[in-house]
């Protein structure tokens, strides 16, 4: 999974049409460099992030997403309102990605379960603006795994199918560089869940701390190791990745390394 954000400190001035045709360029190199699910983003989830309005989330997403449908791939919208992600799937779009699995707004799951598409139920514990004040967990992994179950029954008590549901531990969301590790060392113990586990590693800030590089774009070697492992453990379906042909080339070696 490709990651397109339309942000502005994502992509840097020019008009909304500029920054939409640089969005859209950037998601067809992303998928020439083996991107197979494009996920387009118009709301900062880093943390401290403010909120973004529906209507200016909605006019950075929606003409990106109709310049990328035809891109041979499919688009998904990380997003957390409903209103986003109904016309993102009017528009093209057939994945939801929710970084608040569907607490963010109370008519997403409906919303979800209306427009017929599978979601992704991503872990966080507090919002982006407090999450990384004081993160706390006894046991990390039984914590979010035990929080994800939760969310697979509120998906499906608003009507979502089982087999539309994956789900994400949230790497960086609500964790300390420790958790972010444990999670990723014992992420199989998510496979409980039965649904397909998707992967954030990409770029964080964990992979910043032990590797001494400060600029979030050099972090493409470190995260394609944490691929490569999860790849050889098995551990997880989706990677979300910024730089797609280093993460190909690494699932390649753990995919290898699994089979063996
Ligand atoms: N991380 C970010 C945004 N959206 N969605 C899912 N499912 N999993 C993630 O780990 C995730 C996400 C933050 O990364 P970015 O700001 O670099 O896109």
């Amino acid at each position: 999974m490709g990651v397109v954000n339309v942000t502005p400190d994502s992509f840097s001035d020019g008009g909304r049409y500029l920054q939409a045709q640089a969005a859209i360029a950037h998601g067809l190199a992303l998928v020439q460099a083996g991107a197979e699910l494009l996920d387009v983003g118009g709301e900062s989830t880093r943390s401290g992030a403010a909120a973004v309005a529906p209507d200016e989330e909605l006019r950075r997403v929606i003409p990106v997403i109709e310049g990328l449908k035809g891109a041979g791939v499919p688009i998904s919208i990380d997003t957390s309102k409903a209103q986003v992600a109904t016309a993102a799937v009017e528009a093209g779009a057939v994945l939801v990605n929710d970084v608040t699995a569907l607490q963010g707004d109370p008519a997403m799951g409906e919303t979800v379960a209306r427009l017929g598409v599978p979601v992704c139920l991503m872990h966080m514990q507090g919002t982006p603006r407090t999450m990384q004040a004081q993160p706390r967990y006894g046991d990390v992994v039984a914590e979010v795994r035990a929080a994800l179950a939760q969310a697979v029954a509120r998906a499906k008590a608003a009507g979502i199918a089982g087999d539309r549901i994956l789900v994400d531990p949230g790497i960086g969301f609500g964790k300390t560089f420790e958790h972010n590790w444990a999670l990723l060392k014992h992420l199989g113990r998510l496979r409980e869940l039965g649904a397909p586990i998707v992967l954030g590693t990409s770029r964080k800030a964990f992979l910043g701390a032990i590797t001494g590089r400060e600029k979030p774009e050099d972090r493409a070697v470190a995260t394609a190791a944490t691929v490569a492992v999860a790849a050889s453990q098995g551990t997880a379906d989706v990677f979300r990745v910024h730089d797609v042909a280093a993460a190909r080339d690494a699932v390649a070696v753990g995919h290898a390394l699994r089979t063996a």
